[in-house]
């Protein structure tokens, strides 16, 4: 991938759109075991912590069958529900040919899956971060059109220059974004459904803030990309992100041009807070201090 996110070539054996084959039939038992492994680790946890969307999408996808699913099985249903297929890549993709994908209903999936002694961490997406984090919530109509309006949204920053905003925007919701529901705090973000600790540190620890969902506010927001995040942001319904996607970025985008980030453990004045974080778990070191 280079720097500007424009496309390098795709790597030998993958097509012009950097699709690959999944290769099912290829996958040993031992990478299905992992999946499995994955797959009841998580959906233990998750009963009560992820939100109806994206426990409704596990099921209608039948992702509780034993091992790694065939994109080919799954893609019939998320079709016809949403229109939206998933298409594996061999890892990721430079960002224009990622928001074109999108823009066009096609969610590229790692084909990999991580090994047996990184099934708690792993830096670079899996097909475990990718089907099990993401695919669930594309069965969701709303959330759909949000992910393909992201997808455009996408190509037009890429051509302002100012994609650093709207990624911030990608990493606080689809990756790592939280709704407050009538029965609690529930999570969304893929990132945090395909991680066991984070599952339970986004929901319940004490460090991180937790912030009511402002469009500006989050595109102004640095993130961590290398251990928990040290805010969320709330939604409180999937619906908020579909009236994100109605504005028109261009005026926000001039806005943001003069406008300094804000530190990513700050509070603003004007924030909806849900918990001001102690920031503890940052303070002391992070992921590195736990191993
Ligand atoms: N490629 N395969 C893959 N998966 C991603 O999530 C991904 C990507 N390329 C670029 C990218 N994400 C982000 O940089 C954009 O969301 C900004
Ligand atoms: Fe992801």
């Amino acid at each position: 991938m280079s720097a500007d996110g424009f496309s390098a070539s795709p790597p030998p054996g993958a097509r012009a759109d950097w699709t690959i084959d999944q290769g099912w039939e290829t996958y040993s038992p031992a990478e299905h075991e992992v999946w499995i492994t994955l797959y009841e680790r998580q959906t233990a946890l998750l009963r009560d912590r992820a939100c109806d969307a994206f426990l409704k999408g596990l099921d209608a996808l039948d992702l509780h069958r034993a091992g790694i699913p065939d994109f080919a099985r799954i893609n019939e249903e998320l079709q016809r529900l949403t229109g939206w297929s998933v298409v594996a890549v061999p890892g990721l993709v430079p960002d224009d040919v990622f928001f074109d994908h999108l823009a066009n209903r096609r969610f590229p999936a790692g084909r990999f899956i991580r090994k047996p002694e990184e099934l708690d961490y792993l830096q670079e997406p899996d097909i475990f971060h990718d089907v099990f984090g993401h695919v669930p919530m594309l069965t969701d109509p709303v959330f759909a059109d949000y992910m393909q309006a992201y997808g455009e949204g996408g190509r037009r920053a890429l051509d302002l220059g100012v994609l650093a905003n709207l990624a911030r925007l990608y990493w606080y919701t689809v990756e790592f974004g939280l709704m407050q529901t009538p029965q609690g705090l529930r999570i969304y973000g893929a990132g945090i459904v395909s991680s066991r600790s984070e599952s339970i540190f986004a929901l319940e620890d004490t460090s991180p803030n937790r912030i009511g969902f402002d469009l500006e506010r989050v595109m102004r927001t640095p993130y961590r990309i290398d251990d928990f995040q040290q805010a969320y942001f709330v939604i409180d319904s999937i619906q908020t992100l579909q009236e994100v996607t109605l504005q028109d970025f261009a005026p926000i985008y001039e806005r943001l041009a003069g406008a300094a980030d804000i530190g990513i453990a700050e509070m603003l004045p004007g924030d909806s807070v849900l918990t001001r974080g102690s920031q503890a778990y940052a303070a002391n070191g992070g992921r590195l201090a736990q191993t």
